[in-house]
């Protein structure tokens, strides 16, 4: 029985885990999908790849052991700095000048968790949306976006 309430909780985690994440940045759940341009039309998995989860479930299925996550360069920098908006938020993970706090709508870094964000995000802190000459490998909008 023990047994079955571990993985039980496993799975609860794996299907919801996620969505956690969203309420450890600011304005996590309404990052805009740089991708597709449509007025709220957001891109949930902020660190990640895949706009949806429907896209990430499919990959994960062919993926390599070890290569599971399919972590964008944002998704890398928040794992790497255990989760710390605070370590990252004056941070450029996808090198375009913007920090990653003047695109998820904290501009002045004082956004903790719960609290309002100074304003809305403005874009996405992993996509270049404007494709500059500081975009870094694997940030650039026709790198990432499908086609
Ligand atoms: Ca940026």
């Amino acid at each position: 029985m023990l047994r079955l309430a571990f993985v039980f909780s496993v799975c609860v985690t794996f299907i919801f885990g996620y969505p956690n994440y969203q309420q450890e940045i600011p304005n996590g759940s309404k990052v805009p999908d740089p991708c597709t341009n449509a007025t709220e039309d957001y891109w949930p998995m902020v660190g990640h790849l895949f706009a949806s989860r429907g896209e990430f479930m499919r990959a994960q299925r062919t993926a390599e052991p070890g290569d599971s996550a399919f972590l964008n360069l944002f998704g890398k920098m928040f794992q790497t700095n255990n989760r710390n908006w605070t370590a990252i938020c004056d941070m450029d993970a996808d090198g375009d000048g913007q920090t990653n706090g003047v695109e998820l709508g904290d501009p002045y870094c004082e956004w903790t968790i719960n609290a309002i964000p100074y304003g809305p995000a403005t874009g996405h802190p992993a996509i270049c949306e404007e494709e500059v000459a500081g975009c870094l490998a694997g940030a650039t909008r026709s790198e990432i976006c499908p086609a």
